[in-house]
């Protein structure tokens, strides 16, 4: 079956019926897949904002009701939007398949977290006083998502926001529209068995640039949380900040692996043909950087050609299909701006982009590979001095992922130390792709500073407030100020 036919026959099972201006194409050939209707902004905030107003004073275990019935959803429905996710983001079933279980295990994370919005109890310096730390509902949240993670990043933040009280906004990239409309079927569903969810609690909003920037600027959204590229993230940044809104970037990846003398070469090889050429190279947290010492780079360079070699690229619906499309001919161009004449293009399905991964050796680090090209080029370093391979970890203007392969324990706690690696994660024996959502997921410098999924990123999307009570007969005043009118 065509993309274009199959994907019909999903939407319809979804019950989205597809018309209007916005154009979806499929990587794996190319073709239209469908089309979709462009959003409103200033409408799709105002509901929102209104929403806020009764969901917020909503019980937390109450709201975590509607997320565990979107759980229930998405099991039920885990097979089709996977195939989905295939055919309009080009990643193998496989990881189409890891997708939507990582949209089900925020799911089961949010419906616990929603009996544990914890505030802290701090000791009062006065006499019968006691001070709470209280965790209230934020506000409209919007979530700007990239294609290649076409639904699970929208489900970290709107599973979390809407247990912590918030509406939820999606702006899904353009390349990926349909996921989205086949996830907000699934929604209604949810909402339609919770029976009393505001309107406008959960709204989706397609279109593009201009209306994603609607949207930022609007003051009723309190929270922009937006996936995409360092420079989307440098535009919407300061636009959300000159509002005094607060925002939440996930933006570009450089991620390195550090392969030491002690390492296992048998694991290291499949971490890195896993994060290196999975999903073509379109993940965030893609390795793009081997830093390996120089006592075993031949060795290993040798293994990867050759499982960068077998590795099979075609068809992401092909049992066996490793690698899968480029999202477009723009991704193509970009992966020959770096490679030139060394680009391996291969002839899987017409119509669509598709490459060999590479492996690229260099002596410095230096021009594109200071960059995040979204596609799977690997760049091979060699290192003396375990030192030296921190310091190269370190020497890009991004910071989301990282990882050592040792079984030296001084250089692996090294690698972790506040002197190791300056990323928001950091892995030890596995590859920098690949997370689970129950730890904080971002990363730091041009990476932004967000933390999405697990651990307490929750805090990110509610607002705190700090109270004082006094219980007793007296007014005590902080740090011992006399403050009396004279008898
Ligand atoms: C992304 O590429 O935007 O850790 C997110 C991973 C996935 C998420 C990637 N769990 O690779």
């Amino acid at each position: 079956m065509s993309p274009a036919e199959e994907t019909a026959k999903l939407l319809r099972q979804f019950g989205v019926a597809g018309m209007g201006d916005l154009v979806s194409y499929s990587p794996i050939d190319g073709a239209e897949i469908g089309r979709l209707a462009v959003g409103n902004a200033a409408e799709a905030a105002e509901r929102a904002a209104r929403a806020f107003l009764e969901w917020r004073t909503v019980p937390a275990p109450r709201r975590g009701e509607l997320v565990r019935l979107l759980g229930e959803e998405l099991r039920a429905a885990r097979e089709p939007l996977a195939r989905l996710v295939t055919l309009e983001s080009g990643k193998i079933v496989q990881e189409g398949l890891g997708e939507v279980q990582e949209m089900i295990d925020i799911c089961d994370f949010a419906v616990g977290l929603s009996r544990q919005l914890y505030g802290l109890t701090i000791a009062s310096e006065r006499p019968d006083h006691r001070m709470i730390e209280q965790w209230h509902p934020l506000g409209p949240v919007l979530v700007i998502s990239a294609f290649n993670f076409p639904v699970a990043v929208w489900a970290w933040n709107a599973a979390l926001a809407l247990v912590c009280g918030d509406p939820v906004i999606w702006k899904p990239s353009e390349k990926t529209p349909l996921c989205a409309e086949a996830v907000m079927a699934l929604v209604r569903r949810a909402l339609d068995r919770l029976g009393d969810a505001p309107d406008g609690l959960v709204q989706l909003v397609q279109g593009g640039r201009d209306i994603g920037e609607a949207l930022v600027d609007d003051p009723r959204i309190a929270l922009v949380s937006a996936t995409g590229s360092t420079a989307m993230g440098r535009s919407v940044g300061p636009r959300v900040a000159g509002r005094f809104g607060r925002a939440l970037l996930e933006l570009g990846g450089n991620n390195a692996m550090i392969v030491a003398p002690s390492a296992d070469l048998e694991l290291a090889s499949r971490a890195i043909l896993f994060s290196a050429a999975g999903t073509a190279g379109q993940r965030c947290t893609t390795l793009r950087r081997l830093i390996v010492h120089e006592s075993i780079g031949d060795e290993l360079v040798s293994r990867l050609r050759a499982l960068f070699a077998q590795a099979k690229v075609g068809d992401p619906r092909e049992p066996g299909t490793l690698i899968g499309p480029l999202i477009d001919e723009a991704a193509l161009d970009a992966m020959r701006g770096v490679l030139g004449d060394e680009i391996e293009q291969v002839d899987a399905v017409a119509g669509g982009f598709y490459v060999r991964p590479a492996i690229v050796e260099v002596d410095e680090q230096a021009g594109s590979v200071l960059k995040e090209t979204f596609a799977p080029i690997l760049h091979v370093l060699r290192y003396r001095d375990f030192e030296e391979a921190i310091a190269l970890n370190n020497a890009v203007p991004q910071g989301l992922s990282s990882s050592i392969f040792t079984t030296d324990l001084r250089e692996s706690e090294r690698f972790l130390s506040a002197g190791g690696s300056d990323c928001g994660i950091a892995n030890v024996n596995i590859g920098p792709s690949g997370a689970e959502i129950g730890g904080a997921f971002g990363g730091e410098k041009e990476t932004g500073g967000g933390r999405e999924s697990g651990s307490d990123s929750w805090r990110a999307y509610m607002r705190r407030q700090t109270n004082t009570i006094n219980y007793g007969s007296d007014l005590p005043l902080a740090q011992g100020i006399r403050f009396d009118i004279a008898p």
